[in-house]
Parts: C-alpha cells; structure tokens; sequence
C-alpha cells in the first residue's frame, strides 16, 4: 500500500483550519497562528496539491489597496515555491459585527449591498490567481428569533444573490464555478439551505444555475444526523458535486472539524469509495483543524492524517472491488439488480399489463437479502481481520 500523498491524489487544505491557533467559544488559541505562506511551505512539502483562503485570512477587511497587493503577493510566492495551486476561495461574510444579521440575507438592503461588494472583489482576486471552485458557505445566513425573518424573503435574497455574483463571473468570463456549503446550524440558530438535499432543490431555481453546485462537508450532514455517504451520492447523482470538505464530526453535536477519517469509519469509507469511482476529478479538500491540545508538530501530525486515511480507504475501495467473497455476496444482496430498470418510460400497454399480471407476494418476500454477510465482511475488510 502506498501512502504517500502525492499532487496527482488533489489534496486541497483550507488554511484557516490547518492554521487555526485552538480557540473555541470557552477558551483562547493554545497555538500561535502559523503564518499562511509558512502554512503552504509546509503543506507542499507534505504532498499536498492546492490550499484554499478567505478574504480576510490573507488580509483584514479595511485592507488598503497597497497592504492587500503586499499580502496576496506574499502568499502567491509561497504557493509558487511550494508548488502548490489555488484550489478554491471564499468570502468571510460571517466574522465582522456588520454581518451579526446575515450578509445575502441580512435585513439591511445596504448590509446585503456590502456582503455583495465584499464577494465581487474576492471573486476578481480568485479570478486573478485562476481559482477554479468559488465557495459559499452562509455563516450568518440565518436566524434565531423566527419572526424577525420570513425564510421566503431570505431565500428569495439569497437567490437573488447567488444569481448575481455567478452573472458576474460569467460576464467577467472567469473559468470559475461557485459550489455552496449547507450546515444545519452554528453559530446561527437556525441557518438557510440546511443540508445538501435543501442546497440542490435551491440551486435548481437559479437563473445562472449551471455555473452553481454544492460543497457538502461531513461535518455538517452529521451535525443533522444525517448520511454523508447519501448526501455525497445525490450530489453527483444531481451532477452538482462540485467540491467536498473533508473532516470527521461525532453525530448530532456541534461543529468539530476533526481529522478526516477519525470518526465514522464505515461511513467514510463508502464516500471515499464513491469519489473514486465516481470519475469526481475535483480537490479531495480538508476544511479540518487540529484538536486543541496539539502543539505545532501536532499539526503537521494531523495535515498527515487526513491524506493518509485518505490512501487507506482508496486503497481499501480497491481490495473491496478485487474481493471474490465480496462480489458474491453483493449478488447475494441483489445489488447488481437495482441498476436494471424497472419498466422505462411510460407506456400505456405496458402499465395496463403490469396492473393486471398476477403477482405473488408471499413468494417475493421469502427471498433473504444476506445484507449481514456483506456487511460483515466490509468491516472485516475495514478492520484487516
Ligand atoms: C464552518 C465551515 C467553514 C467553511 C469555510 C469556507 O463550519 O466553519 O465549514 O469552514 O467551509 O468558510 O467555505
Ligand atoms: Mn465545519
Ligand atoms: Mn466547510
């Protein structure tokens, strides 16, 4: 088994997460920040194909034209060095006090002009480095006290802003897609477009819809308690898969960013194993921080980790395909079944025949579905018994 990340595996890392000094609603940093172009050295040097920002990790908001020229410069000659791409950008349009109500969703008209402007001058930076993903992730996009905003209104706001900003791109004529983030809640009480199953119904509405698909991250689908294995799978299903944040989160709880791979292994596991065969030629991202108590060589520790588990689960993806054991009792189960259609399209002879055959019920249910014996030996493959 070869483990060694390589660029052509498209490991991506956000640098806000690989540089996050520890810090949590309860406490202060327990690290020192790490300096982002220093991040990226290091991260080439690990294997790592592209890093992604926010505006204001490289350079703070009332940044004047010659600090933030310094800044991006910086950052690209790192990137340079360490031979590391882009992968993706975004706005930070949740830490300023100005965003507390939302920023495409805000109440104020001149907030929402605001997050608008803040989001085309990060887009021409991002067009400027050949930033290929663009994200959205709606932070403050929410509400605690449901009466202060009708969700139709937000939605219709948002909608209104998603279009413009891809409008934008296009008329630009930046090679860019915009994929947007979903995440049930936190810090808001309640956010819009919780979960990817909501984020694909909203990007079906858009006028400039072509351009826009999502970025699921496991985290966020496991705080709703939800599959991401399913979530990943509709995502490309919709053909909207468009990027992924990769990380571990223990079910139902709040937003924990873990190392890739750390919890949920079987879960993890199947999504690995459909990004592989899926032809998802995408960044394979890590939106992940290290656990507070790491010192610095902890963090190089766990950037390690999440590509290496990574390694292990596709190589794992292969041993299942190549297992006779397991192609058996996957026809044991009947999988191969599900992708024969049932009847195609409609047909008036042929549903008149099918209403009228004659069918055997108790017959059909007598069949097993040995799911336990292909379950079991997926964790037997998993454990390496
Ligand atoms: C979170 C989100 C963010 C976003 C990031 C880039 O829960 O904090 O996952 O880390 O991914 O803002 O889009
Ligand atoms: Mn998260
Ligand atoms: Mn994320």
């Amino acid at each position: 088994m070869d483990l060694t990340p390589r660029p052509e595996h498209r490991f991506s890392f956000g640098l806000w997460g690989v540089a996050h000094p520890g810090h949590d609603p309860f406490g202060v940093g327990t690290r020192a920040p790490l300096d982002l172009a220093e991040a990226t050295r290091r991260l080439g040097d690990l294997g790592a194909w592209g890093v992604g920002f926010h505006d204001d990790d490289v350079f703070p908001p009332d940044a004047s034209a010659d600090e933030r020229r310094a800044a991006v410069d910086k950052l690209c000659r790192a990137a340079e060095q360490a031979g590391v791409t882009f992968s993706m950008a975004t706005t930070n349009l949740f830490t300023h006090p100005v965003f507390k109500d939302g920023a495409f969703t805000a109440n104020d008209p001149d907030v929402r002009r605001y997050a608008l402007a803040k989001a085309l001058r990060n887009i021409d930076l991002a067009g400027e480095l050949g930033v290929r993903n663009y994200i959205f992730w709606g932070g403050r996009e929410g509400v605690e006290a449901p009466a202060a905003k009708d969700p139709r209104d937000a939605l219709d706001r948002y909608r209104e802003a998603i279009d413009f900003l891809a409008g934008y791109v296009k008329d630009r004529g930046y090679p860019m897609r915009f994929a947007l983030e979903p995440k049930p809640n936190e810090p808001r009480g309640d956010t819009f477009l919780p979960t990817v199953g909501h984020m694909l119904a909203f990007i079906d509405t858009l006028d400039n819809g072509d351009i826009v698909g999502v970025n699921p991250e496991v985290a966020h689908e496991l705080m709703a308690g939800l599959s991401f294995y399913h979530a990943v799978a509709q995502a490309l299903w919709a053909g909207k898969l468009f990027h992924i944040d990769l990380n571990a989160q223990k079910p139902t709880r709040y937003d924990q960013d873990l190392r890739f791979g750390s919890e949920g292994i079987k879960d993890t596991f199947f999504t690995v194993m459909l990004l592989e065969r899926s032809g998802y030629d995408g960044p394979r991202h890590f939106d992940a921080r290290p656990y507070r108590v790491e010192d610095p060589d902890g963090v190089w520790e766990f950037a390690r980790g999440c590509m290496r588990t990574y390694l292990i689960f596709a190589a794992k993806a292969q041993a299942f395909a190549a297992d006779h054991d397991i192609s058996a009792a996957l026809d044991a189960a009947g999988a191969p079944q599900l992708a024969v259609p049932t009847v195609g399209a409609y047909d008036h002879a042929e549903a008149t025949r099918l209403r009228d055959a004659e069918y055997d019920p108790d017959q059909l249910a007598s069949r097993g579905y040995a799911n336990e014996r292909l379950d079991q030996l997926t964790i037997d493959l998993l454990l390496g018994a």
